[in-house]
């Protein structure tokens, strides 16, 4: 059923997802997550979608938890702020990480908090120059979530990280680009026809090996080196029976461009 919360579009083997609470920067509500989740689980079941690009509607991408949910009536208890993470926003990040297809962030505006973190989670982050980022939970004396202490130490290294979680200041763009903490920077007018051609084009390779790839790279953050060339000797005996690799490497040796169907 189409949620006002989450729009989503599937053409030529892309989910298109839009965060839609423009009002309050695409901020994130527990049915909000909930349908997010949801779409995310259906495309990683779905064949036909072999690539999925993320967005926000609006000026921002997403402003993490939406602080008035967050915030208790008066007379209430504050609400437990554990479990709560634990069940709106753990489920999506490993739904993001375990999709066994590209995705990809366009990240159109301020990404902050745990909107931060859900970018940090996908693939590939393309940012508009109008893009942001922001570690904001130091601000509120909240601890980073949603996988930020995971993924950005990993891509900006420990110094950067601790700067960006423990001040909370906004990262451009451009720095984030400098920092190695973003795939492309594009001018803002470009970016979801960018964006769009460039998940088009994922969704035209080898969706298989590719999920088995991001298997691998998930798995590169706790392995050692042996257990590591363990791994990718396995899959690659995976990925050696699969269709799409005949279909490679006879374009290859017929010296034309290969048309993977992505299994
Ligand atoms: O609940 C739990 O389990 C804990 C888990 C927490 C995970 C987290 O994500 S904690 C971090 C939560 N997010 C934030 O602290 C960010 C709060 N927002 C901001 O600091 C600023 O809005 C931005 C820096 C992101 C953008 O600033 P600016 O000046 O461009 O926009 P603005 O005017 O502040 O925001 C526009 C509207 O969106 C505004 O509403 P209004 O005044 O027009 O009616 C603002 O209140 C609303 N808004 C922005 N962020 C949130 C929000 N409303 C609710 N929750 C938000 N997170």
């Amino acid at each position: 059923m189409a949620s006002q919360l989450i729009l989503t579009e599937t053409s030529a083997g892309v989910l298109f997802i839009t965060l839609n609470r423009p009002e309050v920067l695409n901020s994130v509500t527990a049915p909000m997550s909930g349908e997010f989740l949801a779409t995310l689980n259906r495309a990683s079941d779905d064949d036909g979608v072999r690539a999925v690009l993320i967005t926000g509607a609006g000026r921002g991408f997403c402003a993490g938890q939406d602080l008035a949910e967050a915030t208790p009536a008066p007379g209430q208890p504050m609400q437990d702020f554990a479990a709560h993470v634990r069940k709106v926003y753990n489920p999506v990040v490993r739904a993001l990480r375990r999709m066994p297809k590209p995705v990809v962030a366009a990240v159109n505006g301020v990404a902050a908090g745990a909107g931060a973190s859900l970018a940090f989670a996908c693939d590939f982050i393309i940012a508009s120059r109008q893009a942001s980022f922001i570690q904001a939970f130091a601000r509120i004396g909240l601890v980073p979530d949603t996988g930020a202490t995971f993924f950005l130490p990993r891509l900006v290294g420990t110094a950067r990280a601790t700067a960006m979680m423990m001040l909370g200041e906004k990262v451009t763009a451009e720095q984030a680009l400098g920092y190695g903490m973003i795939y492309r920077l594009v001018e803002p007018d470009q970016l979801m026809p960018e964006s769009r051609a460039f998940a088009d084009h994922l969704a035209t390779q080898a969706t298989f090996a590719l999920g088995l790839t991001k298997r691998l790279i998930n798995a590169s953050t706790a392995n050692d080196l042996d257990a590591q060339l363990e791994a990718e000797a396995d899959l690659q005996g995976t990925a050696g029976r699969s269709d799409d690799f005949q279909e490679g490497v006879s374009a290859f040796l017929g010296k034309r461009v290969p048309s993977f169907r992505g299994h």
